[in-house]
Parts: C-alpha cells; structure tokens; sequence
C-alpha cells in the first residue's frame, strides 16, 4: 500500500525529577543536602531513511511518546536523559505542523536529523536550594513535561523529471525503457494507480530520476480521477515530459489532450506553470507511412515547446529524448517548493519560559522561579548592588513575575528564589 499523508502526534519526555537526600557517612553527623537533579527527557527526532517509500506505517499509529529523563539520585548523580525517539521518514517527506501548516522540516536527504519536540528539563536536586539560612532544604523541582506537536506528514518523492499525460498514453512505458523500473504496463485507463521511479543514464555520468505518476483527465483539480492525488510528488521536479498519444488513438486531439493537462496542473498549483516542459509524441510505430504530424508539432513549438516524436514501444527516439532531457537538467534552475515565509516553523520551540514553583519546608513557602530567563538575570545581577538589585527586581516585574507570585498567593514576608538569588517579598 503506497500512503503518502498522515497526521500523528509527537510527545517528547517529561525530565525527570530532582532527588531530595542527605549524605550519610559514618564520621559526619550531620551531611549537607545531596538530592542529584533529573535527567532532560527524550527528544522526538525525525530522520530521513532512503530505504522507505510510504508513510504506511503512520496508519496504524498515530502516537509516539518519547521516554522521561531519569530522576537524580544520592550523592549529587543526576538521572540519565531519555533517549531520543526516532520517527525514520522517507526521503522526500515535509513536516508541518497541524495547527498553521508552517512548515517544521524537509526532509530531503538520507540521514537528515531533526528534532521536532524538545525534552523536558530534568528538575534540580535538593542541594541547589541550600542557602545560609537554609541548611537542609526538603524540597527539589520536578522535572518539566515534555512538549506536544501535532504534525501533518507530506510525503512528496524526490525526482528530477516527471511523466505526466492522459491514462494510456505510454508513460509507464517509457519509465520501463529508459530506467529499470518495471512498472505494470497495459492497454486500459489507470493501469498506474501509485507512483513509480526509476533512475535514468542516458550518458556515462549523467543520471536523473524519473517519476511516472497516474494518468491525468480533465477535472483532476477537483478530484476526478487519481491524478491530483499524486501532484504532489512531482511538485519537486523541475522538467516534466508531457506525454501525449500523438495519434489520437482513443480520439482525442493530442494538441487538445496537452492543454487540457496542463490546465489541471495550474490549478492545481501556480508554481507547476513555470515548469519546463518537453514534448513527448509517442506511439510513432503506428504511424501509416503517409503519416504526418507536422501540424500537430508546429502548433506545439509555437507555444514554446521542444517535440521529440518516440515510440516508447521499440525505444526509437528515446535516447535523444533522454540526453535533452539531462542537458535541460544542466541549466535549469528549480524554484524552491515553498515560500520563505511558510519556512519555517521553530523545529524545536525555545524554552524561554518562566518555571514557578511552590515548595514547603519546615512549614515555611518558598518560592522557586526557574529557567533560562531566570537565570540569564541573575547571572548579570549583583545582589550586593543596590542599582543592580533595583533593576533585577524591575525586571522581574516587568516580566509578570511578581503578578504570577501573587497568583500563587504569596504573602509579605515569604521568601522567593530566581535562580541563586533569594530575597524576600513585599508587595
Ligand atoms: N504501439 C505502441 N504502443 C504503445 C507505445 N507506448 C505504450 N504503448 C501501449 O499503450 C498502452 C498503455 O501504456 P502504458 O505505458 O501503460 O500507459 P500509461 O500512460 O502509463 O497509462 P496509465 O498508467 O493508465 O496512465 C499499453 O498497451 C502499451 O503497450 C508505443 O510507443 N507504441
Ligand atoms: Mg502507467
């Protein structure tokens, strides 16, 4: 089964919890507080595999959790990280994210890393909370939870060149010619019901991947037929063939058929107008030998056009096909598959947050606020300086710090930690 969509949810670990404890050793009577902090939880990583081909496996499952960081233990050992999850895409898979549909990541090359939802920050143990006043604190900090992301996988192959045309045209066939793809081939509509690729070498040296995608008909935009559910993997490439029955053989006008077609393929997506592309006037070998196609190939190079005649059948014409095909490759130059500013949503979103904690011991509250903010703050703040003070405490206010406090029902006189400063508070 080729599925090439799916929406999953993405959990990383909560970090694990910091350790209250108290040395114990047999000569010191009264051991300091040794509580080791909690280990960061797993992160949730995509990584590209270029030996999948569907998103088949997010069917069935639609929920990965990463594992918690471990809790920090005695004598100061912090509790291990949780292990990274990893989410294998194929190649050639986008990432975006459910609610905006921003883009996260795209996934373009085999081994590609990223990381989708960060693990929670372990807590910290008991000994980072003594203080002078504050000997054998009782408390430590849970470890904060993991991050939710809801994500919407996009699978669009990665090709150079794409096959596009009518039902029974010979498209598959031409891919069976010039690549060792063997797609199924037969004379009725829609015999290709999911995409194929294949790798063409017209020359020593050159090679470019070719996709053959199911016929398109008149109203693909809107969902007629199978064809616009598979436009999205041709979205990456940078010359389409267009591949017409140049005889008409089922009666249609092959002049028609290539309007048409590309009628659906702009409506489907501005960016596929400006594609090159080249024409394919296949099935030759049936032409009588009084034959001409003259007019169908003027009205095609008059709109801009290059017409190779080919018999996907007998391979005539297809080498010439193929090395203009690789020369075109050359000098092209692909438009990127999605806005600068659909690019990108945070991969993994910055935890600049404050993390307020209320702990009791020996019947007193204390309250903890934590963080990268915190402790960038503090880390520029000199307590023994008045100035400096003021301004740290305007901060804080600033920041909606004492607002939160008052939330969590401090009272004058309770004390108040940011990182490794602690004073009291008054309203
Ligand atoms: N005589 C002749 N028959 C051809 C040629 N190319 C393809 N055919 C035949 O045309 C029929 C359709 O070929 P396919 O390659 O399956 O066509 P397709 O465009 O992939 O068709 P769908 O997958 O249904 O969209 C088959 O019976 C082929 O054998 C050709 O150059 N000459
Ligand atoms: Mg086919």
């Amino acid at each position: 089964m080729f599925v090439d969509q799916a929406k999953i949810e993405l959990v990383s670990g909560k970090g694990g919890d910091g350790a209250v404890n108290f040395r114990r050793e047999k000569y010191v009577p009264d051991g300091g507080p040794d509580g080791g902090d909690g280990g960061r939880g797993g992160n949730v990583v995509a990584v590209a595999d270029s030996g999948l081909r569907t998103l088949m496996d997010f069917q069935y499952k639609k929920k990965y959790v990463a594992p918690a960081g471990e809790n920090g233990s005695k004598r100061r050992r912090s509790g291990k990280d949780g292990a990274d999850l990893e989410i294998l895409l194929p190649v050639g898979t986008l990432i975006r994210e459910a609610t905006t549909g921003g883009v996260i990541a795209d996934m373009t090359e085999h081994g590609q890393r990223v990381i989708i939802a960060r693990g929670g920050k372990g807590g910290r143990g008991n000994w980072h909370f003594k203080t002078p006043t504050r000997q054998a604190p009782t408390f430590s900090e849970q470890g904060r939870s993991g991050v939710e992301r809801e994500v919407i996988l996009e699978l669009k192959m990665i090709a150079d060149v794409g096959l596009i045309g009518y039902p029974n045209v010979g498209k598959s066939t031409i891919l069976s010619q010039v690549t060792r793809a063997k797609p199924k081939i037969a004379n009725y509509h829609f015999t290709t019901l999911t995409p194929n690729l294949g790798v063409a070498s017209p020359t020593e040296g050159s090679s470019f991947v070719i996709a053959d995608i199911p016929g398109l008909i008149d109203g693909a935009h809107t969902g007629i037929g199978l064809g616009h559910d598979f436009l999205r993997h041709i979205e990456r490439t940078g010359i389409f063939i267009h591949v017409v029955d140049v005889l008409g053989l089922e009666g249609r006008d092959p002049a028609e058929d290539v309007e048409k077609i590309n009628n659906e393929l702009f409506a489907y997506s501005d960016k596929l107008s400006s594609r090159l592309q080249i024409i394919a006037a296949n099935k030759i070998d049936l032409l009588g030998p009084d034959a001409d196609i003259s007019e169908f190939t003027q009205k095609m190079e008059q709109k801009g056009y290059k017409v190779f005649p080919i018999s996907a059948a007998t391979s005539n014409g297809l080498n010439e096909l193929m090395l203009y095909v690789a020369q075109m490759l050359d000098e092209i130059e692909l438009e990127p598959l999605y806005t600068e500013d659909e690019l990108f949503v945070e991969p993994e979103p910055a935890p600049l947050e404050w993390y307020f904690d209320k702990f009791e011991d020996d019947g007193e509250n204390i309250y903890v606020v934590s963080g990268e903010l915190a402790e960038r703050i503090v880390f520029s703040t000199d307590v023994e300086n008045d100035e400096s003070f003021r301004y740290f405490q305007k901060y804080l206010a600033d920041n909606g710090v004492f607002e939160k406090l008052k939330q969590m029902g401090i009272n004058d006189g309770e004390t108040v930690q940011v990182a490794d400063i602690e004073f009291e508070y008054y309203d």
